[in-house]
């Protein structure tokens, strides 16, 4: 097992990868950006160096001054978080020219999933299922795109290879609008990311965003861990999720699970990732494959027991993977709702001083934040500023909890959304279970705002 480990990234997760690094018996470095100086997971890290000022560009995104700060610390391996470099597979690729381990995917595997064609292409190949489009980018000839539209069936969407996450996407309704929207959505691309290819899947109308995460180590052996529902959204921002799906028949995820993992072992991936899919009307369709630990990670920790950060880490130290898929067992509902420092009705960012915190506590709940009283939220990065992540035996004992959770949470100085939370968990639709992507935005609007 590594003695050190370098952890480039900030807030929340910087201090939940520090907790697993603790558990672990490894020496734990920070980077901070001087706008992070006085956070508290700075202090606690057993050691942390400045590497630059507030602008991300000059510290959590300057490679150089990451690496040389691996190299004076002594530092084995670098865990890159969610967000930054965590996905940049150029940085995967020094940090390993440069002697040390990422906590990660090969380069190989992070610059696959990063070109969504690439990616689509390969989840077809290991029996992945996907969305119904092009195979592979479009060609130019309009001639062409027009007959790939009509054998689709119209709406379609125009995505760009380069793009993920919502960025660089257009829906079309009609072949009178296709080949300019094809056009424009190229040359954006091509501004954007630096790729114009661009490919075309059906439009799914009104489905629900569920993801897979799975586990994968270096000795051909992957499994997957369940499920998340990532549907309560707005502007690709996810607020709420929760595991299981609710609704979904657990043959359905079965049997999508076990792709994702046949997938795995098919495509070489190591560490952990998570496979995007949409799911409508009974079906899965594969959009997207993150190749790093994400925010909601909780809710799967919880529901199964695995700790996802500690089996990164071993999993890049060569450690095999110590259980089968038989061995994980799904147990009980968890839901996490994502605080933010923002106006909880304009969605505008609210950094400033926090001059109360009082987080929640009590049987099945648990809070992701490094966040304290007198803590300053710098206007620089994203406005999250923690989570909220509760279990209970059921969905119903699930909610309550967070119900209660909630109305403990207090934050004094800036604003946040938890009354949003506290709405939507009393939402009758919510409390259902099984809303679509779209759902938050029709909410905003219904109530007004
Ligand atoms: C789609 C889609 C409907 N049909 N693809 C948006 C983010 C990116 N990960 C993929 N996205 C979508 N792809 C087809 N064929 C609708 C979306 C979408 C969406 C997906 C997941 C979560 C929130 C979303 C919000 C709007 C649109």
């Amino acid at each position: 097992m590594f003695k050190k480990v370098l952890i480039a990234n900030r807030g929340e997760i910087a201090l939940r990868i520090q907790r697993a690094c603790r558990e672990l018996g490894i020496k734990s470095v920070v980077v901070y950006s001087e706008a992070d100086r006085d956070a508290k997971y700075v202090r606690l890290a057993d050691e942390a160096v400045c590497i630059g000022p507030a602008p991300s560009a000059q510290s959590y995104l300057s490679m150089p001054a990451i690496i040389a700060t691996a190299e004076v610390t002594d530092a084995e391996a670098i865990h890159p978080g969610y967000g930054f470099l965590s996905e940049n597979a150029d940085f995967a690729e020094r940090v390993e020219r440069s002697g040390f381990t990422f906590i990660g995917p090969t380069p190989e595997s992070i610059r696959m999933m990063g070109d969504k064609v690439s990616a689509k292409q390969a989840m077809i190949r290991a029996g992945v299922p996907c969305v119904p489009g092009s195979e592979g980018a479009l060609p130019e000839d309009p001639k062409e795109i027009i007959k790939i539209a009509r054998s689709v069936g119209y709406p379609v969407i125009i995505k760009a290879a380069g793009g993920g996450g919502g960025r660089g996407m257009r829906v079309v309704h009609t072949e009178a609008a296709l080949v300019h929207a094809v056009q424009t959505t190229r040359a954006e691309a091509g501004a954007a990311f630096g790729n114009p290819e661009v490919y075309m899947e059906k439009f799914l109308e009104n489905p629900r965003h569920v993801e897979i995460q799975i586990l994968a180590d270096t000795f051909k052996n992957a499994v997957w861990l369940g499920e998340r529902d990532c549907s309560m959204q707005r502007r690709h921002q996810k607020i709420i999720e929760e595991a299981p799906a609710p609704g979904i028949p657990r043959r359905n995820i079965e049997k999508v699970g076990d792709r994702c993992a046949a997938a795995c072992k098919k495509m070489g991936y190591r560490g952990a990732g998570t496979f995007e899919f949409l799911y409508e009307n009974g079906e899965f369709y594969f959009i997207e494959m993150n190749t790093r630990v994400q925010v909601e990670h909780p809710v799967t920790e919880l529901v199964t027991g695995i700790d996802i950060v500690q089996q990164q880490i071993k999993i890049a130290a060569g450690e095999k993977l110590p259980f089968t898929q038989r061995q994980i067992e799904m147990r009980g509902h968890a839901i996490e709702c994502r605080i933010n420092a923002e106006d909880p009705v304009k969605f505008v960012p609210s950094p400033g001083r926090i001059t109360m915190w009082h987080a929640p506590g009590g049987p099945g709940v648990r809070v992701d934040s490094h966040a304290y009283t007198n803590y300053f939220v710098p206007p620089n990065y994203d406005s999250m500023i923690g989570k909220i992540i509760v279990h209970g035996d059921t969905r119903e004992q699930a909610l309550a909890r967070m119900r209660i959770a909630l109305s403990e949470t207090v934050v004094e100085g800036i604003q946040t959304n938890i009354p949003l939370h506290r709405e939507l968990m009393a939402d009758a639709k919510f409390i259902e279970g099984g809303t679509s992507i779209h759902y938050l935005e029709g909410w905003m609007a219904a109530h007004k705002r």
